[in-house]
């Protein structure tokens, strides 16, 4: 495996060592002839972003540049095109968006404007969490010093384009990560799903066209165009190509965010990036490799395989934003399957039955299988329930809820099955306790 090297690190500045503000951020290449960038024109830039082969970095790994594609050639006064940005950040284990808001957000300030440009855009509107709130004043911070220095605005660089980019806070809710609800949230409704179609790109934010994207998504651009979309496809394979952020907690020597080239292997990211895992490789019992919302992987599995979004899918999984959780043989997997149901019953926007009730009810009979107080026949029924919700709801919040106890049932059966023969009763329920 070769490792990726310094020279190729897009985000010179996750860890924070240097400024974040403009003048830093210029010494490390952001804003270097972005006029030039522009000049290019609108359909070269989509082709280079398509050739590079860049893939949505918010979970779902859509093909950025064929998205971008999908929006009006020709937009007009009446009728604007839009970017928002997603950074609403909110997926249990990842922070990685968060690096690059506090310690690069010229990066994204300047992939805005290029890939707006692309898509022909009036303005770019930045959703963040509200719990991100140091995150939010770098970044108004940079956006101002972008404004101040004529990078946006008016004839943003001298190149001619007229680009507005805003902040805009979120309120804590994990669904208004989901696209379509974060457009409703920034119409300043509740943030709810829309059912789909219509996709953005048709009907969009004021019922206008746009693209959502993810901040790693955005912030990459200008750093791919500038190095050439082949230097970016020289990362990864065939179809999971680039660079990479990847956010591994839990069970290692040291949890990091780290740039690596995508497809490196799942023992030679952790090896050499985390030092680890705690207790030894024997020592390692299952990991969730892509936030909270894909199935775990044991461990057996996982040592060989590519981290990337087909060799995690050939698994049963996903590498949805690369939030690598690792968990070592401590780890009451019932019982963390369990919390994290409870989120999803926590955070389900509530406009649709099987995701209302069924986040609950999956929820309670996990719960119960971490006292061990559920009969045998309810690991049947609770498998049966989350089919009855994956695929029949608004939005992937549902899938979201039902896949990590599909993972659970697959792999950790007969653990379920010892808890209810032996464990009956001996455990606190969890929420009960944590609330
Ligand atoms: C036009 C078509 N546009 C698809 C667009 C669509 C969207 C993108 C992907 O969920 C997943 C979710 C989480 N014409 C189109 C089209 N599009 N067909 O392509 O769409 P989709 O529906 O596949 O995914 P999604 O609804 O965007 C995202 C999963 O990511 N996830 C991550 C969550 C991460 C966070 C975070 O903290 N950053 O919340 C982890 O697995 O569960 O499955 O733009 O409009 N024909
Ligand atoms: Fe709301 Fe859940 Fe339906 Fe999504 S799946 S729209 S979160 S109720």
């Amino acid at each position: 495996m070769t490792f990726l090297d310094d020279k190729d690190r897009i985000f010179t500045n996750l860890y924070g060592f240097q400024s974040a503000g403009l003048k830093a951020a210029q010494t490390r290449g952001d804003w270097d002839g972005t006029k030039k960038l522009l000049a290019m024109g609108q359909d070269a830039i989509i082709d280079q972003v398509k050739e590079s082969g860049l893939r949505g970095r918010g979970g779902a790994g859509f093909p950025t540049g064929v998205k971008w594609s999908f929006m009006p050639k020709a937009p007009t006064a009446e009728r604007p095109s839009y970017l928002v940005i997603n950074a609403d950040e909110s997926e249990p284990g990842s922070c990685k968006d968060r690096e690059i808001l506090r310690h690069d957000p010229h990066k994204l300030i300047e992939g805005a404007l290029v890939a707006g440009f692309a898509m022909r855009a009036k303005a770019a509107y930045i959703y963040i969490r509200g719990e991100y709130i140091r995150e939010a004043e770098a970044l108004q911070k940079a956006i101002d010093e972008a404004y101040d220095a004529g990078l946006i605005g008016k004839n943003a660089c001298k190149s001619g384009f007229d680009y507005d980019v805003y902040l805009h806070r979120g309120a804590g809710a994990y669904i208004c990560g989901e696209e379509t609800a974060m457009i409703e949230s920034l119409e300043g409704k509740k943030g709810q799903p829309r059912l789909k179609p219509p996709f953005p790109a048709g009907a969009g934010l004021y019922g206008m066209p746009t693209t959502v994207n993810n901040v790693e998504s955005i912030a990459v651009v200008p750093t791919i165009l500038r190095r050439g979309a082949a230097w970016f496809a020289g990362f990864g394979r065939e179809n999971n190509k680039g660079t990479k952020l990847f956010q591994i907690s839990g069970h290692v020597q040291n949890p990091c965010v780290v740039e690596e080239a995508m497809s490196i292997p799942f023992r030679d990211l952790i090896e050499k990036h985390c030092g680890g895992i705690t207790g030894g490789w024997d020592n390692l019992l299952a990991v969730i490799p892509g936030g909270s919302s894909v199935p775990l992987v044991p461990a057996a599995e996982i040592m060989d395989c590519p981290m990337d979004f087909d060799g995690l899918r050939e698994l049963g999984s996903g590498l949805g934003t690369a939030a690598v959780i690792v968990m070592d043989k401590s780890t009451d997997i019932v019982r963390a399957i369990s919390r994290i149901s409870y989120f999803y019953k926590h955070e389900s926007c509530g406009q649709c039955t099987p995701c209302r009730e069924g986040t609950g009810w999956m929820w309670r009979v996990m719960e119960r299988l971490v006292t061990g107080e559920a009969d045998l026949e309810e690991i049947d029924i609770l498998h049966d329930v989350t089919r009855e919700v994956e695929g029949h709801t608004i939005c992937a919040l549902g899938d979201a809820a039902a896949w990590p106890i599909q993972g659970l049932i697959r792999h950790f059966r007969p653990e379920l099955e010892r808890r209810i023969r032996d464990y009956r009763g001996t455990a606190q329920p969890m929420m009960e306790a944590a609330e």
